[in-house]
């Protein structure tokens, strides 16, 4: 009789470790599909990308401020739960932080899209690049247009230069807006691997206003939305149809990020683009395209994969927006247009 109770139990022990694994392995929910990481992919960023040389040497006998644990700004929060500085005016030392990375180098790759009517914003972005965007370090502009000739020749200062890649057009501006994650993966794995140690994409129709530079630096960098970041994340703009790959819950969502701008280190950005084209072609296969396309698929890999920088909304304002008073200084801002004079679609 004790054996057969033994039996029953053990049987039905195992019965639920089975079910468990096959749960694991067979449900279709969206969280398992973002940490799209296979052993190919695994082995190619072992293989191509320059490992990242976190020690920070600082000059010596530099002067600054003394910086203070108890004294500093107390209007916002600089740090996220999972301990990731969140940038804003006030919270860095510039001067320390540029003599810092200048020791080490480095050299910042920067992706940006003019398709059709978007050449127009190209001159703005490119000229306010060159007084604010990483002034003083190595910068590489790739430049993705349908119209090359129509790229405006803007003077750079040494060690900045400029490549136009050509691209096709598209009838729709969401394909176009979409798309830039599968050529941010090529361009990555084609032409900057193991030769740039960090890149930013970024959107055209914005011009910088202020410095933008090596505070933002980190592995995986996203910026805050100027639009949401009063909101609570139930109101987010996140994908709510659990059929999409980009699927947030109501109860989930740390911030809502901008697809505007993005960055971080070449093996983490090329990660987050090939999940996110992955994801929004698998879901295309499906006949399901996210709320806000690969902006929507950014979120949900940035929840999965907590950035290990957040950039406040002073790195992606709206010029047609008017300044909270916790935004001392705008950065880069996104410029108003009139979607129906320069959309395809
Ligand atoms: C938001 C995001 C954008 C993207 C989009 C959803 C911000 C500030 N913007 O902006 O990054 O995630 O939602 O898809 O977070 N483009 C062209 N030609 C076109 C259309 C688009 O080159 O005909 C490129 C261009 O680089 C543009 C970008 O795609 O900056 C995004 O398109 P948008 O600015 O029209 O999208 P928007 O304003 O809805």
């Amino acid at each position: 009789m004790m054996m057969n109770l033994k039996f029953v139990i053990l049987l039905f022990l195992l019965v639920v470790l089975v079910l468990g694994v096959a749960y694991v392995y067979l449900n279709p929910l969206p969280r398992f599909k973002e940490g799209f990481c296979d052993s190919m992919t695994e082995r190619f960023v072992s293989e191509h990308f320059k490992s990242p040389d976190s020690h920070l040497v600082a000059t010596d006998g530099l002067q600054y401020q003394q910086p203070s644990i108890t004294h500093g700004r107390t209007d916002i929060v600089s740090l996220t739960p999972w301990l990731a500085p969140i940038v804003w005016e006030g919270t860095f030392n510039p001067v320390l932080l540029d003599s810092v990375y200048q020791k080490k180098n480095i050299s910042i790759a920067v992706t940006v899209f003019a398709v059709g009517k978007y050449i127009m914003f190209m001159k703005d972005f490119l000229e306010t690049a060159e007084q604010h965007f990483f002034v003083g370090f190595r910068v590489h502009v790739h430049v993705f247009t349908d119209r090359p000739n129509e790229v405006p020749k803007v003077k750079m200062a040494d060690g900045r230069e400029l490549s136009v890649h050509s691209v096709p057009n598209s009838k729709r501006w969401q394909e176009i807006s979409a798309r830039r994650m599968e050529m941010i993966q090529k361009l990555i794995e084609e032409k900057l691997k193991g030769d740039v140690d960090y890149i930013f994409c970024l959107d055209v129709d914005s011009k910088f206003h202020g410095r933008w530079g090596t505070e933002s630096l980190g592995e995986l960098v996203a910026v805050i939305h100027p639009g949401y970041y009063r909101d609570h994340r139930g109101r987010f703009p996140y994908e709510r149809r659990s059929a999409s790959r980009a699927y947030m819950a109501p109860d989930e969502g740390d911030f809502y990020y901008c697809g505007g701008a993005f960055g971080g280190l070449l093996k983490e950005v090329h990660q987050l683009a090939q999940t996110c084209r992955k994801n929004f072609e698998d879901d295309a296969k499906e006949g399901i395209e996210a709320a806000w396309q690969e902006e929507s698929h950014l979120n949900r890999y940035m929840w999965i994969n907590k950035p290990s920088k957040v950039l406040s909304p002073e790195y992606l304002w709206q010029d047609f927006k008017p300044r909270n008073p916790e935004i001392l200084i705008i950065r880069f801002s996104g410029v108003v247009k009139n979607y129906n004079d320069i959309r395809p679609n």
